[in-house]
């Protein structure tokens, strides 16, 4: 297992998370400096320009749901570094999979935001098209899209088709049978597939050691026979190099590898959970200094790659995309529950049948 610099579980963020050599931004600054120029100051602001579109979108989808606009909402906010670097990471016929979590990477491959905000919302305009933007549709059952990413990595290969396919987990995914299946499989065929763990350190109310008895979870790799690589889930550039290294791997033919991406869920599991029900309020604090936007916008402006008036202007075009992007959801009425049962099945069993639908019991959820 390669450390990439990481922190660990519940314990105070700092000089742990920051310890590991090869953390671009935990390097000393005059290295720093030197990694992030080797980058070069167009990729890093695109990094940063495409983490605040995923910030926006998350604030933007958070009042929408409050306004009644959308239905329940996972927010991801603290986790935008793990999700722009690894998008950047990859070319754009590489397969992404992501779950509930990584509900806008799309908007990353060039869909129009309403798309992902419409799927909230519950309306058939939600989708968007999955050949063209080498974008799966979002997981809600955990760690199912983990085969399925392997299914399109080894089909891949066997096509001929140069695409890496890399699956979005959590750490509560890990446990789950999904997981262990599909790591073993691409390992075994060689697909050439990234498994890239977002290790929060929470699966809704489940803390990581109560999840499982490793250390990190990188560590698991080891039993499948593939690399796992630890990075700090909260620096872009340390995300972006990590999954750019994995894809290499895979494109060399060399198979699958496991990323851990260590941070801490910042916010609540989603917008209707309550984590101060189950953790103390001030665990979150601790690690709010590390959150990647500000983080990043730091390190480029230390480094004189950017000037603070130049990120604030990606920010605020980022916040007037989305908030446009969310006043167009007006334009598609909610659908009635007849029309989003007579999407789910071919044949709508009686149980969803339209007389059932009107009894007074279901719609009240009883
Ligand atoms: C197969 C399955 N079991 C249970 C659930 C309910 N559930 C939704 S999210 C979640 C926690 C997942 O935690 P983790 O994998 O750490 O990802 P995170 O939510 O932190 O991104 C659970 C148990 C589900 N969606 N699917």
């Amino acid at each position: 297992m390669r450390d990439l610099g990481a922190g660990s579980e519940d314990r105070a963020p700092g000089e742990e998370l920051m310890d590991g050599a090869s953390t671009v931004l935990g390097l000393p600054d005059d290295r720093r400096r030197t990694a992030l120029s080797e980058l070069g100051r167009p990729l890093v602001l695109e990094l940063f320009a495409a983490m605040a579109r995923l910030r926006a979108f998350d604030e933007r989808a958070v009042i929408l749901q409050r306004q009644g606009v959308i239905g329940t909402y996972p927010t991801y906010f603290g986790e935008e570094a793990i999700q722009a670097g690894s998008v950047l990471g990859l070319e754009g016929r590489d397969w992404l999979f992501p779950t509930y979590r990584q509900n806008s990477v799309v908007v990353l491959r060039g869909c129009p935001p309403e798309v992902p905000l419409l799927l909230w919302r519950g309306h058939p305009a939600g989708w968007h098209d999955v050949y063209k933007l080498h974008t799966a549709p979002v997981c809600v059952p955990v760690a199912t899209n983990y085969p399925h990413a392997v299914g399109a990595a080894w089909g891949s290969r066997l096509l001929g088709e140069d695409r890496v396919a890399l699956a979005y987990g959590g750490d509560g995914s890990t446990s789950e049978g999904d997981f262990h299946e599909a790591c073993n499989l691409a390992a075994v065929v060689a697909a050439p597939a990234i498994f890239l763990v977002t290790n929060n350190q929470w699966a809704i109310s489940t803390p990581l050691r109560l999840q499982t008895r490793v250390e990190r979870i990188a560590d698991k790799a080891s039993a499948y026979g593939m690399p796992g690589a630890r990075v700090d889930g909260f620096d872009v550039f340390a995300c972006y190099l990590a999954v750019r290294e994995a894809a290499a791997r895979a494109r060399r033919g060399d198979g699958p590898t496991l990323v851990e991406a260590v941070g801490y869920r910042l916010g609540p599991h989603g917008t209707a959970d309550e984590p101060s029900l189950y953790r103390d309020p001030e665990s979150a604090r601790r690690w709010e200094p590390w959150e990647p936007l500000a983080r990043a916008g730091a390190a480029l402006v230390d480094a004189g790659l950017a000037s603070p008036e130049e990120l604030h202007r990606l920010s605020a075009d980022a916040a007037v995309e989305m908030r446009q992007a969310g006043d167009r959801l007006q334009d598609f009425p909610l659908p009635s529950l007849e029309e989003v049962a007579s999407r789910v099945y071919r044949q709508t069993p009686w149980t969803l049948g339209e007389e059932r639908l009107r009894e007074p019991t279901y719609l009240e959820g009883g």
